[in-house]
């Protein structure tokens, strides 16, 4: 840190250290800057302060980052990080909106190594990202190992699974723990999904005697939707389930597990029901809160039941009854939160069943207002979920990704009356020399004067 003349602001080079107690030394890491105790850069716990909030006061002599908690410091970290070298002098007091920011990747469509999810994690924690929801099953493949059911990953995770067969591969249980704690490092929380009673053609294909009929089913590369089904009436589905989330379960430090529930177009309703009855309790028996898609809504939930909205029309009583008997809300509406779709009609990947998703549009709305019936006590958050069916590669998932994820990420973060598009646009705009420098593929949305 030197001391520049105009006292304005301060410039962090090669000489600034960190002075950090012994607690933050772990986030002093991820500022990449020498310890030192009379380091320029001072972190600090301040328990008058909201966990995940953070203080930040730059004067010409040094930085003084306070936190509620590690996890409050190193979003603070970010936020210098994303300043630059050259720190505006002034005070920043800032807190997150709402608990849960998150982001969703699909494995099942298209595989992603344990590599290519801990550099993604690293993107997101930029923009104070805390959860990655991870879609670990679906028709097309199974892509964490199950101890007990080897052949889900043996060949439903095995060579021509995914989408057009392109997305191979699945974590072994080492692989998850390996994902989960470098996550945990960076203060983001894994949620995995399970997706059931729908979305299981890959479960029929390695085990075809959980089927109704008990023949072989073919695999599928396809992208279709809601031809497949757990069968509700049948005990083995309630045994494969129940080891399957108390393995995950296991696995898992984070509160939640995520059980889908979604597009089960072939599921009878009463089906359905019976199924849900059955498994919505399960996760609370290993300790864990349960989440659905919002489709889970329309049966009895838990008191600790998450509902995940992700619809493009704007009412769902279902969604809005289980608000008021007072579960919570997060808000992935497709039109607005989907990573997935095309930016414009112009895009090369990506789909458009909710119509093309701009940045703008990604940026300008409001999680409160989006819902009758669910308001801003209700919510516990926002997610934006990126769906595998286009993606072949990770610079596929960083053009989707990038510049949308800021734009909900700051949805999730700030206040309604603290967010403004053109100032949002300029800000963004900073991002394009770095991500071209990191080699991180982007889409140069023309909505941004891009630097
Ligand atoms: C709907 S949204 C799905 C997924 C697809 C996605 C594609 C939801 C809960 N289910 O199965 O991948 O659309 O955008």
């Amino acid at each position: 840190m030197r001391p520049v003349p105009a006292a304005s602001f301060a410039i962090i080079d090669g000489g600034t250290a960190v002075s950090a107690p012994p607690p933050l030394e772990g986030v002093a890491a991820h500022l990449g800057l020498p310890l030192a105790a009379d380091g320029a850069i001072a972190l600090a716990l301040d328990e008058a302060l909201p966990a995940e909030a953070y203080r930040l006061e730059i004067t010409a002599t040094g930085v003084t980052l306070a936190g509620g908690s590690p996890q409050g410091v190193f979003w603070g970290v970010q936020t210098l990080r994303q300043l630059g070298r050259e720190l505006p002098g002034g005070v920043i007091e800032d807190h997150p909106r709402y608990a849960y920011r998150g982001a969703m990747l699909d494995l099942a469509r298209h595989f992603f190594t344990p590599a290519q999810i801990k550099a993604h994690v690293d993107l997101l924690v930029q923009f104070k990202i805390n959860h990655l929801h991870l879609h670990l099953t679906d028709d097309q493949g199974w892509r964490l190992e199950i101890p007990g059911w080897p052949r889900l990953t043996e060949v439903s995770g095995g060579p021509g699974t995914g989408v057009d067969g392109a997305g191979p591969g699945f974590l072994t249980l080492g692989d998850y723990a390996d994902v989960v704690a470098y996550a945990a490092d960076r203060f983001v929380t894994i949620v995995p999904e399970i997706d059931m009673p729908g979305h299981v053609n890959a479960v029929h294909v390695a085990y075809p005697e959980l089927t109704a009929d008990g023949r072989p089913v073919a695999p599928r590369t396809d992208a279709e939707v809601g031809y497949s089904s757990l069968v509700a009436g049948r005990e083995e589905t309630y045994t494969f389930v129940e080891t399957v989330l108390k393995t995950v379960a296991g696995l898992t430090p984070g509160p939640y597990l995520h059980i889908g529930g979604d597009e089960c177009l072939s599921t009878p309703p009463e089906d359905y029901r019976t199924f849900l009855e059955r498994v919505l309790p399960i996760p609370g028996r290993f300790g864990k809160s349960v989440i659905g898609w919002h489709e889970i809504a329309g049966v009895d939930l838990p008191e600790d039941a998450v509902v995940q909205y992700w619809r493009i029309e704007a009412t769902d009583d279902a969604v809005a009854r289980a608000a008021a008997d007072g579960r919570r809300v997060i808000v992935s509406p497709a039109d607005r939160t989907y990573l997935d779709m095309k930016y414009d009609a112009d895009t090369p990947l990506g789909l458009d069943w909710a119509g093309h998703l701009s940045v703008e549009r990604a940026y300008d709305w409001d999680p409160a207002e989006r819902l009758p019936g669910v308001g801003e006590d209700a919510i516990l958050g926002v997610e934006a979920p990126l769906w595998s069916e286009t993606l072949r590669s990770v610079d596929d998932l960083r053009y989707l990704t990038f510049p949308r994820l800021p734009a909900v990420a700051e949805v999730a973060w700030s206040p309604r009356d603290g967010r403004d598009w053109q100032s949002f646009r300029e800000r963004l705009a900073a991002f394009g020399p770095r991500w071209t420098a990191g080699g991180i593929s982007f889409h140069r949305s023309p909505e941004i004067d891009w630097h």
